[in-house]
């Protein structure tokens, strides 16, 4: 098999890079070792940025996100207060859009099979070889039989647990694990709030999602070590329920539970994103937190940063921005992981913290809910740093 581009993983990064790729007429080929139907399933990101929106709407995928999203204009921090951080008059407009990943990649996948090149699902990449030559080949098995696809270039979307970074050799990781990690639920009931709460609490950080005016997405804080299944559908709505309580009268819906699974979380980099003709995007090199709802939106990032670079090399022959993609990429990847640090820190309870470090995290709280400047700073950045 032969194509210009040789993608690795058929998540949101390499759904949207083989339409991107489409569009500007570059043929690719999606190898996915999952099938389908698990690819669809698979709950993970809710907040799109306004920046990943504009791309969605660019690539022709944005219609039945703009049919069934939400656009939310701020978010609410709960600590002891409430406070209403409005997106659009601290950043010049600027919002996001709750739209699930779910439904991005089934949107991507419907257009890739209808229009685009070849998505094979339930097809295992092995290896990537010759990444330093002109002809790059991913080694795949698909139906138990072994096979190569010979490229120009490869790109790894395959996630953190993928074979591409693997063929990265001599890369610096950079990365921090947090003695957390979150429950997560989702739930048939109506969202008991027009637009997301993160909690800050003693007992530890919640946050109020949703899905759809009728499915709410929620999530606690729980050591790393936590088995979902302890959990009783009771003690979640519980303590969720202390977790954001107020002394107004505000009160939490309960509904019926339908998912619920624990999140680790991780900060980690691979650098550079790039070898030869390999090319990391996504997951494969990054991974955030998802206090900041980051990880969707920089995968969107990279996909842009490299179907730009190589339709300009398309055209113009110059090789210049595919040779800057991993310090492009990365600039804005640091920014993110700055980011879903700081929210991470600002609004987990770490085991063993001091009282003193308990005041720390409010007085942050209170500055960024007192200065227009500090509020400024994360309503810039949660609804996205500029792409490239
Ligand atoms: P993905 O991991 O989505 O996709 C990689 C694809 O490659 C997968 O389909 C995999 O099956 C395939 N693959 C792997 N190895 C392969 C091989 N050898 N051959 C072929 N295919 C292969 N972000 C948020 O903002 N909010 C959240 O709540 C949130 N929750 C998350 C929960 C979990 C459990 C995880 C892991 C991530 C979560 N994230 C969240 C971050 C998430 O949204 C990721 O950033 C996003 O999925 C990244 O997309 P991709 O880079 O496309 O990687
Ligand atoms: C989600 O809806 O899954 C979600 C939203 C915001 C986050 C993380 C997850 O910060």
């Amino acid at each position: 098999m032969r194509t210009t581009v040789g993608i690795i993983g058929a998540g949101p990064a390499g759904l949207l890079l083989a339409r991107l790729l489409h569009n500007a007429g570059i043929d690719s080929v999606v190898l996915e070792s999952r099938d389908r139907a698990y690819v669809e399933r698979r709950q993970r990101a809710g907040i799109l940025e306004q920046g990943t929106v504009d791309v969605l709407r660019g690539a022709g995928a944005g219609e039945r996100m703009d049919r069934e999203g939400l656009r939310h204009d701020g978010i609410e921090l709960r600590f002891a207060r409430r406070h209403r951080v409005d997106f659009p008059a601290l950043t010049g407009g600027r919002s996001v859009m709750v739209y699930a990943q779910t439904e991005v990649c089934k949107d991507l996948i419907a257009l890739q099979l209808k229009e685009g090149g070849p998505l094979l699902f339930e097809t295992e990449a092995l290896a990537v070889e010759g990444a330093d030559t002109q002809r790059p080949r991913v080694r795949f098995r698909r139906e138990g039989v072994e096979d190569v696809l010979e490229c120009d270039y490869v790109v790894g979307c395959d996630g953190y647990w993928g074979v591409a970074r693997s063929a990265v050799p001599d890369g610096r990781t950079f990365e921090r694990t947090y003695p957390f990690g979150w429950l997560g639920i989702l739930a048939d009931v109506a969202p008991s709030h027009d637009e997301l709460v993160y909690a800050r609490h003693d007992r530890g950080f919640a946050l109020l999602s949703m899905r759809s005016p009728s499915v709410s997405r929620l999530y606690l804080q729980v050591p790393a070590d936590t088995d979902a299944d302890s959990w009783s559908d009771e003690r979640i709505w519980d303590e969720l329920e202390r977790r954001f309580e107020t002394d107004d009268d505000w009160s939490l819906r309960r509904g019926p539970i339908t998912q619920k699974s624990v999140t680790p979380m991780r900060s980690y980099v691979h650098e550079p994103m790039r070898h030869g003709r390999l090319f990391l995007a996504g997951d494969a090199a990054h991974i955030v937190p998802p206090t900041g709802a980051k990880g969707l939106n920089l995968a969107v990032g990279d996909v842009v940063t490299f179907a730009r670079a190589l339709t300009h090399r398309t055209a113009t022959g110059s090789e210049d921005l595919l040779d800057a993609y991993s310090a492009t990429c990365l600039r804005r990847v640091w920014q993110a992981e700055r980011f879903s640090y700081d929210m991470t820190t600002l609004l987990h309870t770490a085991p063993g913290a001091t009282p003193f470090e308990d005041r720390l995290q409010l007085a942050r709280l209170d500055r960024i809910t007192s200065s227009r400047a500090a509020e400024t700073d994360l309503a810039e950045a949660y609804t996205g740093f500029p792409i490239g």
